[in-house]
């Protein structure tokens, strides 16, 4: 069993196998094992990872050809043996999977996920296909990529995804890697223009201030000198210890160029970065011949924003100061007054970005696309899902993007709850198995609350968002102080006055699975609303750079063309990310629990505080005792007689029993009784052991069984 090959001193590898499933138990094996650098356990096929925060030697070469091509049990815990097992799964049962990552942030899943990525890298395409090498080669650089554009130091992670990935891996019928697809997940956008104390906005921009070259800054008017620019500073923290700005941006730019970004595009790229940058400087004062109005008093900052982004400058000034209205049939400009005008601004620039991360991510999957890779499609084409998406998060001021990634991590642990605690539960009761009920905390209500239709948190937030300039941030709170007086996972000021936590009438809170979180109302119906004026996308549709013009199609509508309401910012995440859950259970998932070991990034701490709210969050004691209290396989009757019926002499070659007699007949023969129950339509096998005793004794007859076919068709000749 797994753990023997690591000896008792490290404790159990397998928390199935605890002599008391009880927190205590659990924790104390978990923290001996963090101690003695065991960051890997297993719960039957769930992998449990603790955050070590210091690079561990166990994913070199040596470690790749001990799991290559094992089952789980047979070496101690890793995350290679789950990689493999996914990997062989889909080999065998030519089925999709997915690996599901999860835990809060700064717990390990983005490392995790890159970690599997390797593994998968490392132990395909034997023969060396030029092509399967480049598709490899461009799953790994799109990691550095996106990471650049994508991620950020927050409070609670140096190198935090601010987006959400989730990454399909093709795969043709040797198993070799033939392509993949990329599905990026609302990135958080509003960090281009604002940042909490102690963090910073998206590593793109301090890797090209720190790393361009004198020309290129030159080039850009742009200095080194992080503190100059508003939008990358108001965090105070441009320099992080434990980042290499410099080294990144080398990096990225050798990812880019290596996976096959043209130089034109590279520099495209960094282009708007920098446009952006000078765009949180632009300075508006009053017009004073028009009361009003407001006009840019740094007309320097313009001109190179007008050159970066290749557009006209006066066409520029204008997008930033008016707004082009049709009405009645009318075209008409309107000024800006200056909030409104600071408010077009910060909206321009984030979609700016924005718009660029969700090109790179369509130009990754271009290059990546099993399609028009030069690999023909032969046979069946199989894939792995590697799901990495922001963790749960609480930070001093939690606003609408904190609700959004929250209520996604909600979704997953429902996913993880109904696939691994439900389904478990209730496929025993509807096979007929004797079955003691594991208790477990549902968090279906807390979805609920988010996204009913009608009656969630969205669905008020977007009725607030019809009625256009009348609803403030306030009055959305009050609507959900109505609506949602009854739901005790909800609470605001005014439905619990006595509720000191809550700091001012402008805060509600959810109870969530992973504890409790208030979000602040105030920028949530503009940021659901996301409104971007179109004279920005008609602006930027006319540059004259061809990538910048391609990321604003919609541009080249003309003003009385009339557009439908766009879906908010709120609903279409929630239904890409109902998407995603409904994709994950289509396939066979494989899951990595990752947990934080304390708030401090140490290596050698182990908070019991922390991590015992972790664990049982995550719902991990009820997924010891359902699995230990269950089967760990379970196969229909005709498909195991089908697959094992070589092995057993009553069996083969031919049996004229019921598929369900002649289960019985293998598993008699073989001594396995006491190891099996016989459902109504299916088999259950308890231990893995089983199944790998019958895998071996069908791969010891296989050659004779080939010997056998080709005699009989010869003699058939
Ligand atoms: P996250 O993805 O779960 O957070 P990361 O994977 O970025 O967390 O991990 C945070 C940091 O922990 C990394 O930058 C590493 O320094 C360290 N770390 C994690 N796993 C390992 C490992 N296996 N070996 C060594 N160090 C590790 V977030 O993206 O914030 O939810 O949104
Ligand atoms: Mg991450």
């Amino acid at each position: 069993m797994a753990g023997i090959h690591e000896g008792p001193e490290f404790g159990i590898g397998d928390f199935v196998l605890l002599r008391d499933v009880t927190l205590d138990g659990f924790m104390e094996n978990l923290k001996l094992r963090f101690q003695k650098g065991k960051i890997y356990t297993y719960i039957g096929e769930v992998v449990v990872s603790v955050n070590p925060y210091r690079p561990i030697d166990i994913y070199n070469t040596s470690y790749v050809e001990q799991y290559r091509g094992r089952e789980i049990y047979e070496r101690p815990p890793h995350i290679f043996a789950l990689a493999d097992s996914a990997y062989k799964n889909m080999k065998r049962n030519s089925k999709d999977t997915c690996i599901v990552i999860s835990g809060e942030s700064g717990a390990g899943k983005t490392e995790a996920s890159k970690i599997i990525m390797r593994y998968i890298a490392a132990v395909t395409n034997i023969s060396g296909q030029k092509e399967v090498e480049r598709v490899k080669d461009i799953l790994i650089k799109s990691n550095v990529i996106l990471e650049t554009f994508g991620n950020a130091k927050t409070n609670r992670n140096d190198n935090s995804s601010r987006f959400g990935k989730y990454m399909d891996i093709n795969f043709d019928f040797k198993g070799d890697p033939i392509g993949g697809h990329i599905n990026n997940y609302l990135l958080e956008k509003s960090r281009v223009v604002y940042q909490q104390e102690g963090e910073r906005t998206f590593h793109s921009f301090y890797q090209l201030l720190s790393g361009g070259s004198e020309k290129q800054l030159s080039d850009l008017k742009l200095s080194r000198d992080c503190s100059k620019y508003y939008f990358i500073s108001q965090g105070g923290s441009s320099q992080v210890p434990t980042i290499n700005d410099k080294r990144e941006f080398k990096a990225v730019n050798d990812a880019m160029k290596g996976a096959g970004f043209s130089a034109e595009h590279i520099s495209s790229l960094w282009k708007i970065v920098a446009a952006v940058i000078h765009l949180g400087d632009i300075k508006f004062e009053a017009d004073p011949d028009q009361h009003e109005q407001v006009l840019i008093s740094n007309q320097n900052n313009l001109n190179d924003i007008a050159r970066l982004f290749s557009v006209d400058v006066d066409a520029l000034q204008k997008a930033l100061c008016f707004r082009t209205i049709a009405a009645g049939g009318q075209v008409v400009e309107k000024g800006l007054k200056q909030t409104e005008a600071h408010y077009a601004r910060d909206a321009f620039a984030k979609a700016t970005y924005d718009r660029m991360f969700s090109w790179i991510v369509g130009r990754i999957n271009e290059l990546i696309d099993p399609k028009i890779s030069g690999l023909k499609y032969v046979g069946k084409n199989t894939v792995i899902g590697v799901l990495d998406i922001y963790g749960f998060e609480i930070f001093d001021n939690n606003s609408f993007e904190q609700f959004c990634i929250n209520y996604c991590n909600e979704k997953l642990q429902q996913l993880f709850i109904e696939l691994v605690l439900k389904q478990e539960q209730e496929e025993y009761m509807k096979e007929g198995i004797e079955w003691q009920h594991v208790d477990y905390f549902n968090n279906k209500v807390i979805c609920d609350l988010v996204e009913l239709q009608h009656k969630g948190i969205l669905a008020i937030l977007d009725e607030a968002c019809l009625n256009v300039g009348k609803v403030t941030d306030v009055m959305f709170l009050q609507a959900m102080a109505t609506k949602l007086n009854k739901h005790d996972r909800f609470t605001c000021r005014s439905l619990n006055a006595a509720d000191k936590t809550l700091q001012h009438d402008r805060d509600f809170r959810i109870r969530h699975y992973a504890g409790d979180v208030s979000y602040s109302v105030i920028g949530f119906i503009d940021k659901n609303k996301d409104t971007l004026f179109q004279d920005f996308k008609r602006l930027l549709y006319n540059s004259k750079d061809e990538l910048i013009k391609s990321m604003w199609p919609e541009g080249k509508q003309s003003v009385t063309e009339t557009t439908r309401r766009p879906v908010t910012a709120g609903t279409n995440f929630k239904n890409s990310i109902i998407a995603l859950v409904e994709n994950l259970a289509s396939k066979e998932p494989h899951y990595v629990r990752c947990i934080k070991p304390n708030e401090l990034k140490s290596p050698s701490v182990f908070d019991d505080e922390r991590v015992g709210h972790q664990v049982r969050y995550l719902g991990l004691i009820e997924n010891v005792r359902v699995r230990r209290a269950g089967f760990a396989f379970r196969m229909h009757y005709d498909r195991f007689l089908r697959r094992y019926k070589c092995i057993c002499k009553k069996t083969w070659p031919t049996f004229h029993g019921t598929d369900y007699d002649g289960t019985i007949c293998i598993i008699k023969e073989k001594g396995f009784s006491d190891d099996v129950k016989y459902g109504r339509s299916k088999i259950f096998i308890r231990s893995p052991q089983t199944l790998f005793a019958l895998e071996e004794a069908r791969d010891s007859v296989i050659p004779s069984i080939v010997a056998y076919l080709q005699k009989n068709w010869r003699g058939g000749l």
